[in-house]
């Protein structure tokens, strides 16, 4: 397959002044007329008439009204132009209900709609499908349904016929059309100038109930954008249309997002805590990307953190002034480390700006978005919150309308601050994860910590440069008392020693707070001082990243020795547990224990090989112990931690949930699931449905309420996915592969769904002893059912290779089974150029 590079850029040779579509809808026989100017720009250095375009039955094509015969490929076509400006008319015919592969136009469910990042839009007509080239786009659409929809502000609307125009001069992997019997929730937004902006979410009938959660959260985001970012909405309407079946979360379309209905609808009885959580970021994250993404774009598919990074950047902001900020970025280093950091230290290792690919769409990653938010939160705090302010205003001002680079980005705080950001560069161009060793000493009061960073070599990447990493660094003495707040330390050497003076006595450090870089920090520390920092630090995430160590070590000590579990640790968790004082969502978070691959990943870097079944069990031991040593103040706590009255979405309701679900979780290893089944049949909201549910089938009982669970839900496929998913995820691991294959032979399983797909293979691919079982009964059903996936939908099934991504941890029996199910997936006929760059990279 042919790869492309950053370094071969070339800017396209003609303007687009205006584009005109016409769709005339039919499943299987859509015609799409398109009316094009173009104008050859002087001096071009690629003046080539090149047009994208896939899978289209070309019907006619004319220059000026004179028909053409351009020579077309499988991936496009050329012509003759004239030397002036003209006009371009092309009629092809494409075939949405056939289009499995979610990209394009397609029918979902009886409607049309489209996906066109990153490299949709050629199919659906021929067009320089690259985001540099920006044009207004004005469009037609005829049908028969009752809502037709596309990007802008609707022109006319009348019986099977509606006209947009766009504006806003925009890339095609932006342009949008659904149509469809939908029903809509509206409302209004009047924008701190007095624009009134028509707001409306799209839906099915029978999901109307459903949007009221989702437009809340999008008025909150249209006003936290003009009040942190200055950025108003530009169009009358703001159209959100829910999709059963979509490859992603959302799209963030001009003036008409297109949603996974599982990032929009909501309801108590349907949605749980997590579920409101997610949508109220989604529905930021696609809102605050008309700025960045939409105003401001990338010039090529390489610069995608661009606007990826900052807007996941911005909704994270968005949650945590919304919600608690330091649950939210503790819930986010817990992401980053089970997505990123493997992703970061495996074969699929990529720098945040990548500088070649095969298929775009294998780079929508943890590392583009969640290494690419870290960065912009590096930025921020290396330079100031004011600063960062002016840098962004200088941003929109200066680029607005353009398509831009992380030059661009970069240059922009470079002129509002002063500072020299070469060395800082490097985070968007070396991949890998650095490792940061610290150590200490203290001398007539002067305590100095020096650090010394490294990268191990990624694919294409055997030497690495010092990075510069913003290490934020606070003191407590000996009592817990801060005698030094939090201070940054600016790293940018290879080996670098900070000092502080003045001291009475040698300081306990808390290092890298709020986790100031996304870097792994190894220091030789022990259990006694780890217990000091959770109990004392005031930075709330040093609390947790204290405690999360100590479980870490607690385990990796029972999985190495057999070793109980430690006992210091244990009562250092009941005695947070416990105190009252302390957010139930933080309380929460301490009880979670770390994941099951991090460990593994853990006793893979100390030089182990590490056995999942003994994770697993110590995991399991580790809780049980909690559990009963902890018997005495559950029933209160469980009582305590219970929200009464109706249900409410709220961030302290929801934490409070989250905590009482984990207390749930361990009552139930001690009264036989009595309470469980008790808050099963109480339950009025889908949180504690759910939680309950969870915590009898963990306890290998709940058979009775699974079926009642099946029996009320069988009819909302969101819930559905629930059910699918919780069984894989609840399976012992002896027993995963077999519950998550019975489950693809059931009736509402199917490959066409892609989140009917991901509930069940994706709870495979989590469960971590289960997948990696001895036996590769885990391996060899997934790599069954991504082979039977590839030819429906390569781009999910490239993703969900990713599962198979951390293969070399594990020992020798473990690696042959996998890569004997990697290269039966390569040695699929007819394989997608997706999917096979994702096994050949994996294997490689
Ligand atoms: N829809 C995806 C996102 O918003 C890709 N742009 O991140
Ligand atoms: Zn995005």
């Amino acid at each position: 397959a042919e790869t492309f590079y950053l370094k071969d850029y070339t800017p396209f040779g003609f303007e687009v002044e205006s584009v005109q579509l016409t769709f005339r809808l039919a499943p299987h026989a859509t015609r799409v007329l398109s009316q094009i100017r173009f104008t050859p720009k002087p001096g071009a250095a690629d003046p080539q008439f090149f047009l994208h375009g896939e899978k289209l039955n070309l019907i006619s094509a004319k220059i000026d009204g004179v028909a053409v015969s351009p020579v077309i490929t499988a991936e496009g076509l050329t012509c003759d132009t004239p030397a002036e400006p003209f006009l371009w008319e092309a009629e092809v015919e494409i075939d949405p209900a056939s289009n499995t592969a979610l990209e394009g136009l397609y029918m979902s469910g009886g409607m049309y709609c489209t996906q066109c990042e990153a490299e949709g839009f050629r199919k659906i007509t021929y067009y320089p499908d690259r985001p540099d080239v920006m044009s207004t786009f004005t469009v037609r659409i005829e049908g028969d349904e009752e809502v037709l929809l596309s990007n802008g502000n609707p022109v006319s609307q009348s019986q099977g016929l509606a006209e947009w125009h766009d504006p806003w001069p925009k890339p095609a992997y932006l342009f949008a059309l659904v149509a469809g019997d939908l029903v809509n929730h509206p409302d209004t937004f009047t924008t701190r100038s007095g624009k009134e902006v028509e707001l409306n979410i799209w839906v099915r009938p029978g999901d109307e109930d459903k949007c009221a959660f989702g437009m809340e959260a999008l008025k909150k985001s249209m006003t936290w954008d003009e009040e942190a970012y200055g950025r108003e909405y530009d169009l009358d309407i703001f159209n959100i249309v829910a999709v059963d079946d979509f490859n992603m979360g959302a799209m963030e379309n001009k003036g008409l997002n297109v949603f996974n209905s599982s990032c929009v609808l909501a309801s108590p009885e349907t949605s749980t805590d997590a579920n409101f959580e997610r949508i109220e970021a989604i529905i930021a994250h696609e809102y605050f990307h008309n700025w960045t993404g939409n105003r401001i774009t990338c010039r090529d598919w390489f610069q995608l953190c661009l606007k990826e990074g900052l807007t996941v950047f911005r909704d994270a902001q968005f949650t945590a002034d919304m919600r608690s900020a330091s649950v939210k970025r503790i819930s986010d280093v817990i992401d980053l480390r089970a997505r990123q950091f493997p992703e970061d230290q495996g074969p699929l290792s990529h720098p945040v700006r990548p500088e070649e690919f095969q298929e775009i769409n294998n780079f929508y990653t943890a590392t583009i978005y969640e290494k690419g938010a870290e960065i912009i939160g590096m930025l921020k705090r290396l330079v100031g919150d004011e600063a960062y302010r002016k840098a962004l205003d200088l941003y929109f001002d200066r680029h607005d309308g353009q398509a831009c680079t992380i030059e661009d980005w970069l240059q922009v705080f470079e002129d509002s601050t002063g500072r020299d950001l070469t060395q800082f560069k490097r985070w968007y161009a070396q991949a890998g994860t650095p490792r940061l060793k610290v150590a200490e000493s203290f001398a007539d009061g002067t305590y100095t910590l020096t650090f010394e960073q490294s990268t191990a070599p990624t694919p294409g990447q055997p030497d690495k440069d010092p990075r510069v990493i913003p290490i934020a660094v606070g003191l407590l003495n000996g009592n817990g008392d801060e005698v030094q707040p939090t201070t940054v330390l600016e790293m940018t050497q290879a080996k670098q020693s900070f000092t502080f003076e003045g001291l009475a006595s040698k300081p306990v450090p808390s290092i890298l707070r709020e986790f100031s870089a996304p870097v792994i920090l190894e220091r030789d520390t022990s259990n006694t001082e780890r217990a000091f920092l959770l109990a004392h630090d005031s930075d709330l995430f040093n609390r947790w990243e204290a405690g999360n160590a100590l479980s870490r070590e607690a385990r990796i000590a029972m999985v190495l020795t057999g070793a109980a579990p430690d006992a210091s640790y244990l009562d250092a968790l009941q005695k947070l547990v416990r105190d009252d004082s302390l957010d139930p969502a933080f309380r929460a978070l301490i009880l979670q224990p770390p994941s099951q691959s991090d460990i593994a990943q853990a006793l893979f870097e100390r030089g182990h090989l590490p056995d999942p079944q003994k994770i697993y069990d110590a995991a399991e031991t580790l809780t049980q112990t909690l559990a009963q040593q902890l018997a005495d103040s559950l029933p209160r706590l469980y009582a305590d931690t219970t929200v009464q009255g109706p249900y409410q979405p709220d961030a302290v309701s929801a934490g409070k949930r989250a905590l009482n679900g984990r207390i749930l979780s361990l009552l139930t290893r001690l009264d036989g699931g009595d309470q469980a089944s008790r808050q099963y049949d109480a339950a009025d909201n889908m949180t504690q449905q759910y939680a309950a549910l969870a915590a009898l089938l963990t306890a290998e009982k709940g058979t009775a309420q699974s079926q009642a669970f099946y029996q009320q839900w069988q009819g909302d496929r969101l819930v559905m996915d629930k059910w699918f998913a919780l069984q894989v995820a609840a399976a012992p691991p002896e027993a995963t592969a077999h519950i998550a294959s019975r489950l693809t032979e059931h009736p509402l399983f199917t490959l066409k769904n892609p989140n009917r797909f991901r509930a069940v293979m994706g709870a495979l691919a989590g469960s971590h002893a289960g997948f990696h079982h001895a036996s590769g009964a885990g391996y060899q059903l997934l790599a069954d059912k991504l082979i039977a996936l590839d030819s429906l939908n390569p781009q999910t099934t490239a993703r969900m290779c990713t599962a198979f991504q951390t293969w070399k941890r594990y020992d020798a029996p473990r690696q042959a089974l996998i890569r004997q199910q990697l290269r039966r997936i390569k040695d699929t006929k007819g394989l997608s150029r997706d999917t096979n760059e994702m096994v050949s990279r994996i294997l490689d």
